[in-house]
């Protein structure tokens, strides 16, 4: 079983792994620790990753990133509206209005849905596992934005099934952080908790969390954040900045020209990094367009200037995070940045005035949230011992229900259809019971929108619960299980008619077992049609199969009983989202990746196999001059020598794109005249006697 965690960025992915010693973040093929979540087209392959990275500015159209930012949503939604602008490639609306990326993939132009791209990246996190732990890698947990909807978060188990991981755990990037800073705490205090605020500012978006710390625990008591609020943001700046500067400076409208655009933003970039070492950066770009060289620079009080709308809106998610944590300000015992958005002076400025203190950076910026997810992926193992360390994570939005029938009879009845609050505990499930004559449907939805992030629709999902028949009365009582479970996704798990009859029970001297229903027995409040009644059901369950229905042990006398028996018969549930992939897609899906992959390797081994070709040329012809020299006739090595350069020509002209199989046989051929020179020197070699005998 793999111990793996995963941390997404809409820039920068990082993998984390357990291993005897402790937590490692591992490195890519390119020995970096930071791989970039992008994938690139071609005629012949993808790239993924930082391989995609390197062709991003020659292939700009055909090369996919930020993900994170499409994957659940829908196309029309501004928000998405608004980064498409900033992407290059093409994205057009699905039948069921999410996103579908357009790209030219061998030889032709193949339409993607952002699952399957996230898929792709997934997969390279996983090879990069793979490749540094020598085992497949399946389990592992994912690092995920806190006000991820209900939708993006199933997008992101599609993903990972597409790329062959199952996670144990979609967790709260914030929480992830939280986990990889407390659990290493060893003087966590017994009685009053510690209390800690993060802030993670990412490429695109800004988190909060508030955190109370105690010995072998912690509990989120508030999140706070903005969905578009990170470093991209302050390259956009930049680039708007220089773009109208370049145009009087140079007459040349850099935002007409995509190429142009991209090193542009690429420059901006590295400007913005520069300033927060450096009080003045330069921006120098050779023959950006029209052949034009262009050169400038910028001080860091310039930049703060043009960021101050941008620099303002940090303070909100702060103040959210902290109201609903209900801890006064000064009772923040510290303030830990992370992300490397936070890099910027000016940021930390912000911080450290609204919470009045410095903000720390013990934790590893760049890498704590793959290492949360890891020790989170651990502590769910059962390959791994981990201390016992309680992570008690809160949902951010409330969820209600609703379902049709008569409105509720009192005012009172109104909450009732709030299933689960805002900072719920996850995981947690509720009973609701109903009363119904026949099959009904239940919509799960946002009960408060001004929680979520603009774009999300307030519909999550329907449940269609039935068909049943009452046996006993008119109605039957149906009870409904809702579960909020570790991914933070919100389903009906399970409907059950509760029936009671009247039995006799036969006359025995023998002590018999008899199911009752200790639960019933404290008797409902009969509803009408319409109504339901939640249970606290609540609890801290890890997923874990119910308890078993108590059985009641009777001593029986002599004389026959009439006793009560609850008949409890599961009721079908059937769930509809309104996007997403059905079951019979993913597995096509799951199939194309496979597809792809192999492709991929195909192309890889092609490589492989021409470089041996290559290789053998040279080594060759090395050989014939000096080690092969005494063992070969000029014929021979006439011969030898014409093949091997026509060999060399035929690399670089019309055997310079071929399939695999003609490279192996070129190879072949080559070696066919080669080989028995090579054997000849050996056997020769051997059978030589050694200098020393000869002299004895
Ligand atoms: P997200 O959290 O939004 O999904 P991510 O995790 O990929 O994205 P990070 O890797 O935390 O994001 O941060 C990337 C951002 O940090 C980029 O915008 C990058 O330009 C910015 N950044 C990196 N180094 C610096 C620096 N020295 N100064 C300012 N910004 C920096
Ligand atoms: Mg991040
Ligand atoms: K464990």
């Amino acid at each position: 079983m793999s111990v793996v965690g995963l941390d997404v960025g809409n820039e920068n992915c990082i993998v984390g792994v357990a291993r005897q010693r402790g937590i490692d973040v591992v490195l890519n093929d390119e020995s970096k620790r930071e791989t970039p979540g992008m994938v690139s087209f071609s005629e012949k392959q993808r790239f993924l990753g930082t391989a995609a990275a390197a062709s991003a500015t020659m292939n700009p159209r055909n090369t996919v990133s930020q993900i994170k930012r499409l994957i659940g949503r829908r196309f029309a939604d501004p928000e998405v509206q608004k980064d498409l602008q900033l992407l290059p490639f093409n994205v057009t609306e699905a039948a069921d209005g999410t996103c579908l990326i357009h790209v030219r993939y061998l030889g032709e132009v193949k339409a993607f849905t952002p699952t399957q791209i996230l898929g792709m990246v997934l997969s390279n996190l996983k090879t990069i596992a793979e490749t540094n732990l020598g085992t497949h890698v399946v389990d592992c947990v994912i690092g995920i934005p806190v006000y991820f909807s209900d939708l993006q978060r199933r997008a992101y188990l599609d993903a990972a099934s597409i790329a062959g991981l199952h996670p144990l755990r979609l967790m709260h990037e914030t929480t992830a952080t939280a986990l990889a800073y407390g659990i290493y705490k060893t003087d966590l205090p017994e009685g009053d908790p510690v209390h800690v605020a993060f802030v993670d500012v990412g490429h695109a978006s800004t988190q909060v969390c508030i955190v109370a710390f105690k010995k072998g625990q912690l509990k989120i008591l508030g999140t706070g954040f903005d969905a578009s609020l990170g470093g991209r943001d302050f390259d956009e700046l930049l680039y708007i900045h220089f773009a109208s500067t370049f145009k009087e400076e140079y007459k040349i409208d850099v935002r007409s020209n995509p190429k142009a655009s991209l090193r542009l933003r690429g420059a901006c970039e590295k400007v913005k990094k520069i300033l927060s070492a450096n009080a003045v950066a330069p921006i120098s770009i050779e023959c950006l367009m029209d052949e034009k060289d262009v050169k400038g620079m910028i001080k860091r009080e310039d930049f703060e200037q043009l960021a101050a709308p941008l620099l303002n809106r940090f303070k909100s998610p702060l103040e959210k995070a902290l109201v609903e944590s209900k801890i006064p300000l000064e009772k923040i015992n510290s303030v830990e940045v992370v992300g490397s958005g936070s890099r910027i002076p000016a940021i930390l400025r912000i911080l450290a005035s609204f919470f009045n203190k410095e903000p720390g950076r013990t934790l590893n910026a760049s890498e704590c949230i793959a290492r949360g997810c890891a020790l989170q992926c651990a502590m769910l193992s059962p390959t791994f011992k981990v201390r016992d360390f309680e992570v008690q994570d809160s949902f951010p939005f409330p969820i209600a229900l609703s379902w049709k029938g008569p409105a509720p009879e009192s005012e009172d009845d109104n909450p009732n259809s709030i299933v689960f609050v805002k900072g719920n505990l996850i995981p947690s499930t509720k009973m609701l019971t109903f009363f119904r004559s026949g099959t009904f449907a239940i919509d799960v939805m946002y009960a408060d929108m001004s929680e979520l992030p603009a774009g999300v629709g307030p519909k999550i999902s329907t449940f269609t619960i039935g068909p049943f028949t009452p046996t006993r009365s008119e109605k039957a009582k149906i009870k409904v299980k809702i579960r909020l479970n570790l991914h933070g996704i919100v389903s009906v798990e399970s409907a059950t008619m509760v029936e009671e009859e009247e039995v006799e029970v036969p006359v025995t001297k023998e002590p018999i077992a008899m199911e009752t229903d200790k639960e019933d027995d404290k008797g409902d409040v009969p509803m009408e049609e319409g109504d339901a009644k939640v249970e606290s059901a609540e609890g801290t369950d890890n997923g874990a199969p119910p308890m078993e229905e108590p059985v009641e042990t009777q001593k029986v006398c002599a004389e026959p009983v009439k006793k009560k028996k609850t008949k409890r018969t599961d009721v079908p549930v059937t769930e509809t989202v309104p996007c997403g992939l059905p079951p019979a897609e993913l597995q096509k899906a799951v199939e194309k990746e496979y597809e792809y992959a192999l492709q991929d390797r195909v192309m890889e081994e092609t490589k492989d196999r021409k470089n041996a070709v290559e290789a053998y040329v040279y080594d060759m012809r090395n050989k014939l001059y000096e080690k092969l020299h005494d063992y070969v006739t000029d014929f021979e090595k006439e011969e030898l020598t014409a093949k091997l350069q026509q060999t060399e020509d035929w690399l670089y002209e019309e055997g310079e794109d071929e399939i695999k199989s003609v490279y192996v046989a070129k190879l072949a051929e080559l070696k066919k005249l080669g080989d028995p020179i090579e054997e000849r020197q050996r056997e020769e070699e051997t059978r030589a006697p050694s200098v020393n005998t000869l002299l004895y």
